[in-house]
């Protein structure tokens, strides 16, 4: 099994992080959208990252549809999702506002730091900023939903919720420290505090 991309992106991490906790093996292929793309388009055309090569030669895309696949390769009881399908509509809300964040952190960082600095659209690079922002704050205010007293956000067990929010919180607060800090988000701050203490988050930094 090959995963391509650099651990830069927080997608590819979303992948790499399972991975390691599942124990399952896998060829890094450490390879950037920007210096990289012969690289990636042979496993995809669509040509992001990231994509994971399994053993028969399919090629997966797309991060939640290949944690969906991770998921199924091992046990139940011990796939990174919830038990009680009660909390399905809240996990997937959380879930889609934390990779919804990712989505505009990437987009953000284009924006704002990869455009030749005369085409900066500052207004956009603003908005952008507050849309990474908002899906974070989004998920904090909604702590009230959250196992009472738990370090996870869910059923008092790790989840992709969990691994999405220890990705996203530094890059927010990074990129919008006045708005997203540990004052206003003390619940994803300490999350995503020990989220990166892990030694999955740890053996997939990029530094
Ligand atoms: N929805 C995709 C998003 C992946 C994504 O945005 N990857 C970025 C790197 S962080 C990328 O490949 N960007 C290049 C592009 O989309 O052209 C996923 O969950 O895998």
């Amino acid at each position: 099994m090959k995963l391509v991309g650099t651990t830069i992106s927080h997608f590819v991490r979303r992948v790499a992080i399972p991975l390691k906790i599942y124990g399952i093996n896998y060829e890094a292929i450490d390879a950037s959208v920007t210096t990289d793309q012969a690289v990636i388009k042979q496993h995809s055309k669509l040509a992001r990252i990231p994509s994971l090569v399994l053993d028969d030669g399919d090629v997966l895309i797309d991060s939640d549809y290949i944690l969906a696949e991770i998921d199924a390769m091992v046990p139940e009881n011990e796939r990174l999702i919830i038990q009680d399908p009660s909390n399905r509509r809240h996990y997937g809300q959380v879930l889609a506002s934390l990779t919804g964040a990712m989505d505009k952190a990437t987009a953000w960082f284009y924006e704002a730091h990869r455009r030749p600095k005369e085409f900066v659209w500052a207004e956009w690079a603003e908005h952008l900023r507050l849309q990474l922002a908002g899906g974070v704050l989004q998920v904090e205010e909604n702590a009230h939903i959250f196992a009472d007293g738990s370090e996870y956000l869910f059923e008092d067990r790790l989840t992709h919720a969990d691994i999405a929010a220890g990705l996203v919180y530094p890059l927010a607060n990074m990129a919008a420290a006045d708005l997203v800090n540990a004052e206003s988000c003390p619940r994803l701050a300490k999350l995503a505090l020990h989220m990166n203490s892990l030694e999955a988050f740890k053996a997939t930094s990029p530094s």
